[in-house]
């Protein structure tokens, strides 16, 4: 039976990516939280995928954190993602998904690799041992997309961003990826008075991607990428942790005292991606500026503080 209502599934909807798509409101879509659907449960994940019967899937969903996060629950974070990953692509394929999307990461990319990063240096050695778990997990993703395709010609595709930011980030201190972690001490310093502490050695350099721009951009590969090997989404613009903190900083008013603390880790040094593909395939796609991102960040965060995911 051909499914003919052309259902857009997100799942992962309650998150940052999946609030930006929720802001683009495209047709036809479902959106599934954790609230809504465990997709760690295959019998469960079944069921759910048969009665909304999508015909494309925008696969969100994931167990994540910063290097915090990452660094202690290597186990964790593998065995989630992994079985989250598995049930949702073969629930998709059981329910005859025509296409769908997944994400990765930069971070998953080895450790030690030619620079910049490109797609085909996927599995070229292991990743950083602060995303160990988290990595693997993702790069299987990547795997079972390729081999789906091959077996059962699913137009399975994976889009590989660097680090997103922006409006409904988790800002949890502890296991927040940087930026948001960044714009929740700076209130706190703000607010009591006290110094600004930053991770590491302010040495290291991140890509950084505005979560309305990856929302673009997974619409737009869902209908118009089609290939087995992934795409990274970068605008290719490395930054420093410490003209980050500097950026953050101006946007929040921050005038105060920065430390750096010595004994929380950096983690990879630079992880720059190619963005050729993207270029070539989207060549007129804009990516947001990073002051401008940081400002739309700051001032979503100061409008809905302390309703915001910590
Ligand atoms: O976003 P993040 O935690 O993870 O960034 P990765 C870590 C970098 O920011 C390190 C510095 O160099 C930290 O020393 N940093 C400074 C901080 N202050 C802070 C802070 O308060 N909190 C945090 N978290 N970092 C991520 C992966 O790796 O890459 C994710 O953990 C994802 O899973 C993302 O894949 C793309 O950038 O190192």
């Amino acid at each position: 039976m051909t499914n003919q209502n052309n259902i857009l599934l997100v799942t992962g909807a309650d998150g940052m990516v999946g609030s930006a798509i929720r802001r683009l409101d495209p047709p036809n879509t479902v959106y599934l939280g954790h609230k809504d659907l465990d997709l760690a449960d295959f019998e469960k994940c079944k069921k759910v995928f048969g009665e909304i019967k999508p015909t494309r899937v925008i696969h969100l969903a994931a167990v994540v954190g910063g290097i915090g996060g990452n660094t202690i629950h290597s186990g964790e974070f593998f065995r989630q993602n992994v079985m989250i990953n598995v049930n949702t692509l073969e629930a998709a394929r059981l329910v005859g998904v025509k296409k769908l999307l997944s994400f990765m990461s930069t971070c998953i990319f080895p450790a030690q690799c030619d620079y910049p990063l490109n797609e085909k240096d996927l599995h070229k050695g292991p990743p950083h041992p602060s995303n160990f778990g988290y990595a693997y997990a993702k790069r299987m993703l990547e795997v079972q997309s390729s081999a789906y395709r091959k077996e059962w010609g699913c137009d399975f595709i994976v889009g590989i961003p660097t680090n997103i930011y922006g409006p409904n980030d988790y800002f949890n201190i502890e296991d927040g990826h940087v930026m948001p972690s960044l714009i929740h001490k700076i209130y706190l310093a703000k607010k009591n008075g006290t110094d600004f502490s930053v991770w590491g050695s302010g040495q290291p350099l991140r890509e950084f991607v505005y979560v309305d721009d990856i929302a673009k951009l997974a619409l737009w590969a869902l209908n118009n990428y089609t290939e087995d090997s992934p795409i990274i989404f970068t605008s290719g613009n490395e930054i420093s942790i410490k003209d980050l903190v500097g950026l953050v900083a101006k946007a929040m008013n921050f005038t105060g005292n920065i430390v750096y603390d010595s004994t929380k880790p950096d983690g990879q040094f630079r992880k720059p991606s190619d963005g050729s593909k993207l270029k070539k395939y989207y060549p007129d796609f804009v990516f947001t500026p990073i002051e401008d991102g940081i400002q739309k960040t700051v001032d979503w965060f100061l409008a809905n503080y302390p309703n915001v995911r910590k």
